[in-house]
């Protein structure tokens, strides 16, 4: 008896009843007990020192060469109906999945340590956070929850306080990927995950919890559980402007979200305040709340580099994870992009080949405290969130879609949202380089049915007295030689400064039928190596290829039947017309 929760007691003593464990030790969350977990883990070969005078409290993983993403075609969501999960999910009936993971759990922890891990995801006295427990067999899942989230005794005084909380069921099992799922039962408000070690599989508050889980919850209560960065831009005169945006995974979330604004803006800051994840509720002052869930990154090493993302680099030099990184000779965490050293070690701790493929896993992550953060937002502890003014979605699309445009209105926002599609990337296990339909950056984490979602997301039009507006970017467009044609990171703010302009209502557009477009003069170019005829291509529509993209969009929304909310093919038909 560990808690003052009875039921919390109870469903671990169930949970080790199932899996025998060899013991079982509750998180506090302490320093001492972190360091005992890295000591432990260094022991037994899960983590590797890595240069402790240059990279002081900073460790390798090496996860299973088949365990090193996200596993979409494991994933399922496990309502009562099936058509309340929807065509966007994989889904089992509850009681089919419960026997099935029934059967992977029992007796799985024998001879392992089981870890009840209670995590509060948001600030710790936000009236918005929600909490959980993870329990799971997993030294580094544990220690990665506490850079990641409010985790130890904190939190479980809150969950003694509210009674609520999400319960989560982690073992590594195996990790054999015929023996790996990962269930949701939203109904229930739990998740049971078995076979993998890997980032938002076992890390169960992170997208299990935070967007699958709590997409769902939101429907139910009025606000929405995004896929989403969060940043306040502080212009010279002190004022600040808060943003969410939706980009698919690995397509420039934690970049944007801790960007340094060129030299040419001299007087601008970009805080964070998250960098996947953004919590949204409507405040009493009619406007859109955001906080972010999580306490820490687990952020795409490949490409992290002096040039691309200085704040990123700067705090991983301490008190870091890396996961599926390389190494150096000075045995200093190595990834492609990050300077033209050579590595020794590869991401499977061979000597390194070119033959091999990549040095660092493409999907090779680090997991840091968002304290580290040189950027760190002094509002991401606010009980009450940001408040926001733009939402941006975007997508990696090689062509096609514009730098930055502004839908018309909220329902039209709705339908960019709906209708957005990107580049597949390593951050999933599949193909990478497919473009596909990624409605809002959630079609590997809406909990539910994407009709109902685009349904509840129209709602907000009349919860919200202050809509905030709608815009798409694409930082992703190549030229006929392959190369991005936007020199994207720190000069995004060229686009940020733009959008904010529109949101304080003083800046030109240019109507055309897919929304407002800035017109070339309206971005700001000095300082920076563009060519106007470049950035003409970026801003101009071309309405052949976007009347076919339109096509494919009403085929996209009518895989969702009668379920889907009229108002979206509406916009989808209003478009299309007006293109013809
Ligand atoms: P998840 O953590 O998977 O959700 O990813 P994310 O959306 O946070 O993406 P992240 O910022 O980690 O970027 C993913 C990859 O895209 C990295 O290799 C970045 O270097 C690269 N990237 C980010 N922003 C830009 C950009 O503006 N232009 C270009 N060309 N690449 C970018
Ligand atoms: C993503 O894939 O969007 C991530 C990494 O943020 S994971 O935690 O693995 O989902
Ligand atoms: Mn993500």
């Amino acid at each position: 008896m560990q808690s003052k929760h009875d039921q919390l007691n109870q469903w671990v003593n169930e949970v080790a009843a199932l899996t025998s464990p060899a013991q079982v030790h509750w998180c506090d969350g302490s320093q001492a007990e972190y360091d005992q977990l890295i000591r432990l883990m260094l022991d037994c070969g899960d983590l590797l020192e890595l240069n402790q005078t240059t990279h002081p409290g900073c460790y390798l993983h090496r996860s299973d060469p088949q365990d090193v993403a996200r596993v979409e075609h494991l994933t399922f969501i496990c309502t009562t109906e099936e058509q309340d999960a929807g065509p966007n999910n994989n889904w089992l009936a509850p009681a089919d999945a419960h026997r099935r993971m029934d059967e992977l759990f029992a007796g799985c922890m024998q001879g392992r340590t089981m870890y009840v891990v209670p995590y509060c995801m948001g600030p710790i006295d936000s009236p918005l956070s929600r909490c959980g427990v993870e329990i799971t067999d997993s030294a580094y899942v544990a220690a990665n929850m506490r850079l990641m989230t409010r985790m130890g005794s904190a939190a479980l005084r809150r969950i003694e306080r509210d009674g609520v909380f999400v319960k989560g069921l982690h073992s590594i099992g195996e990790l054999d990927p015929a023996r790996r799922f990962i269930m949701h039962f939203p109904q229930e408000l739990q998740i049971q995950s078995y076979g993998s070690g890997y980032g938002g599989n076992a890390l169960l508050g992170k997208k299990c919890h935070a967007l699958r889980i709590a997409s769902y919850q939101a429907r139910q209560e009025g606000w929405l559980a995004e896929h989403m960065l969060i940043v306040g831009i502080e212009n010279p005169q002190g004022e600040k402007t808060y943003v969410a945006a939706a980009f698919p995974s690995a397509c420039g979330k934690t970049n944007l979200a801790m960007l340094i604004p060129p030299a040419s803006y001299p007087g601008w800051k970009v805080w964070t305040v998250g960098d996947d994840i953004c919590w949204l509720h409507p405040g009493e002052d009619g406007r859109l709340w955001a906080i972010n869930p999580e306490a820490g990154f687990f952020g795409v090493a490949p490409g992290t580099s002096e040039a691309t993302n200085p704040n990123a680099l700067a705090m991983l030099n301490k008190d870091a994870i890396f996961t599926n990184v390389a190494v150096t000779a000075n045995n200093e965490p190595w990834w492609e992009g990050k300077s033209d050293e050579l590595p020794v070690k590869d991401w499977q701790g061979r000597d390194y080949d070119p033959a091999n493929g990549p040095a660092a896993h493409p999907n090779s992550r680090f997991t840091v405290s968002i304290k580290h953060c040189p950027s760190y937002s002094p509002q991401a502890e606010a009980p009450s969130g940001v408040p926001i003014s733009a939402l941006i979605f975007g997508g990696r699309r090689a062509s096609l879609v514009p730098l930055v445009f502004e839908s018309f209105d909220w329902q039209h926002g709705v339908l960019v949202g709906a209708a957005m599609a990107s580049e597949t990337t390593a951050a999933a296990t599949g193909a990478t380089g497919i473009v596909r339909r990624d409605p809002m950056a959630m079609q590997p984490f809406c909990g539910y049915n994407f009709a109902d979602y685009w349904a509840h997301w129209l709602g907000f039009a009349d919860r919200l007295e202050h809509l905030p507006k709608v815009f798409h970017v694409n930082w992703f467009r190549k030229d006929e030689q392959g190369q991005f044609m936007w020199p994207g990171f720190g000069e995004n703010m060229r686009v940020l400064e733009w959008i904010i302009q529109r949101c304080h209502g003083h800046s030109e557009s240019l109507h055309s039928p897919i929304g407002h477009l800035p017109r070339p003069e309206d971005i700001n170019l000095e300082g920076v190596d563009i060519e106007p005829s470049a950035l003409t291509q970026l801003l101009s529509v071309d309405r052949q290829s976007w009347a076919a993209e339109l096509a494919q969009i009403k085929v996209h929304l009518e895989q969702f039947g009668e379920r889907l909310p009229a108002g979206l093919m509406d916009q989808q038909q209003r478009i299309a017309a007006d293109l013809n």
